[in-house]
């Protein structure tokens, strides 16, 4: 099917003795993927920063056609490491880094190019790696490592992600998610199925432990159809009588509403909801514990987002990263593809509400990629500073504001309308997903529905809505931006 000699021959011979061997064997017998003539040129490009870079690499295949690929380097420096990775999934051991395809780039014809990109971060050094390898063959088709000196400050945007052609038949129904399907981070984006990013806008459910009677068949058809959601978050409490209390009753609780929200098209965010005591480390046992559960029930559902810790406060972010490095293999172990949401310092402020900001995380990155970070604020508390630093650290990290209110962060009080917009104008002009608290009648500020709603039959429409209510349902049911091509 290949004619000898051709260019990228003529490249793999000098390519040394695997490439030769495999040739050799081909003048023998009829050509099989096993002894498939192999070569590759890779360019490597980064754009740096004190402690942090961003790396795009090239991958160009000048063997044989390929169906599934790695690409193997390493890393000179002991402090480079992969933080995030786009357009491939990344496994870095010691210096050793190896990105291996996602499905829709896993074929490579021959002369065929494909790009890939992650964000890193570097100690002492950042120089770029001197080989590559594909499928185990050393790249000898050119290596071009471009790497400009270091800037004194980092990109104002990350870069954007690699838009893979769409591998999936266009959706056959209309609910976000048989539009845009498994979900994966990319850049600093929430991305489709599609590799294109989106903006998830919904509601987060009250403490399961005390409002359960809110989450039902009419209140989620509700929230589907009426208010447009994308995403239920839900809110299951591990102290204050929650998860602690019933391991078993809250985690099948927990699987009803993943159900309920799938049955109905939107996502569901599966939050553990710690809030106090503020260090997550508590309740590392219950955690892994709740998400080997939730996620091997839940592994093959395309709906689930999994949010590991509410708000961590009075601790370091390096002991919430310790135990987001812990959780997050007991979800990957069964639900590979899943994306994860780390609570952040402060009650998920980045930091902020603390003293810090959210160059802590950019310094120092959870170990694990397909995750984004949380960021919390409640609209009548928190303003321009936080609005700042959101913006900042947008173009850095993957952001998902998993819980946010209009009123002041006692959940209570009146709407703020002015500053309740700026921020979700923000928001929709950053595409960072959303979940307002709460989908409740709590007699307080932040519930959507007016007290005693949940006692009978009737969710939609605006006669049963809060002032915050009424605010959320319009913004939410404004159409989505869900792009399939
Ligand atoms: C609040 C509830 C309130 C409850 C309290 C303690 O609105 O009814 O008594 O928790 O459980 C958060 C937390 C969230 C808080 C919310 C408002 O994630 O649990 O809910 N808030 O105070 N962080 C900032 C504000």
């Amino acid at each position: 099917m290949i004619s000898i000699p051709r260019p990228s021959r003529r490249g793999l011979l000098v390519g040394g003795a695997v490439g030769a061997l495999a040739l050799a064997a081909t003048a023998l017998l009829p050509m099989t993927n096993a002894m498939a003539a192999t070569g590759c040129a890779v360019t490597y490009t980064t754009n740096s920063w004190p402690g942090g870079f961003t790396a795009t690499v090239s991958i160009k295949n000048l063997g044989d056609p390929v169906n599934n690929w790695a690409l193997g380097f390493t890393f000179p420096d002991p402090g480079q490491r992969v933080v995030q990775g786009w357009s491939a999934t990344y496994q870095q051991s010691g210096s050793a880094v190896t990105a291996r395809n996602l499905d829709y780039n896993g074929t490579l014809a021959t002369g065929a190019s494909t790009t890939i990109g992650f964000n890193g971060s570097w100690t002492s050094a950042n120089p770029s790696p001197i080989s590559f390898t594909l499928n185990g063959t050393t790249c000898t088709g050119g290596i071009v490592p471009t790497t400009p000196p270091p800037t004194s400050t980092p990109p104002p945007t990350a870069p954007p992600p690699t838009t893979p052609p769409p591998t999936t038949p266009p959706p056959t129904g209309t609910t976000p998610v048989a539009i845009n399907g498994q979900l994966r981070v990319c850049g600093v984006n929430l991305c489709n199925q599609y590799g294109k990013p989106i903006q998830l806008r919904g509601m987060s459910t009250h403490g399961l432990q005390w409002f359960a009677q809110c989450y039902n068949d009419a209140s989620l058809n509700a929230l589907a159809d009426d208010w447009q959601a994308d995403l239920l978050r839900i809110s299951m409490y591990v102290q204050e009588q929650g998860y602690e209390t019933n391991p078993t009753g809250f985690t099948n609780q927990v699987n009803t509403l993943v159900d309920k929200a799938e049955a109905r098209g939107m996502y569901a965010l599966i939050d553990f909801h710690t809030l106090t005591p503020g260090d997550p480390m508590y309740n590392l046992d219950r955690a892994k514990t709740f998400f080997a559960a939730v996620s091997a029930r839940n592994a093959a559902r395309k709906n689930v987002i999994y949010e590991i810790t509410n708000e961590p406060n009075g601790v370091s972010w390096s002991t919430i990263r310790s135990y987001a490095e812990q959780v997050i293999p007991v979800i990957r172990a069964n639900d590979p593809d899943a994306v994860v949401v780390v609570g952040t310092r402060g009650w998920s402020s980045l930091g902020v509400s603390e003293g810090g900001n959210s160059d802590e995380i950019v310094n120092n990155p959870v170990r694990a990629d397909n995750i984004m970070y949380t960021f919390h604020f409640y609209a009548a508390s928190h303003r321009d500073n936080y609005r700042n630093e959101v913006r900042r650290a947008a173009a850095r990290l993957p952001l998902f504001v998993t819980e946010f209110g209009t009123v002041t962060y006692t959940g209570d009080g009146a709407v703020d309308t002015a500053s309740s917009t700026a921020w979700l104008d923000l928001l929709d002009q950053l595409k960072i997903s959303y979940a307002n608290w709460t989908y409740s009648d709590a007699s307080e500020g932040s519930a959507a529905f007016k007290p005693g709603t949940c006692s009978g039959g009737t969710y939609a429409g605006t006669s049963v809505l809060t002032e915050s209510g009424n605010f959320l349902r319009n913004r939410i049911r404004t159409p989505d931006d869900f792009p399939t091509a």
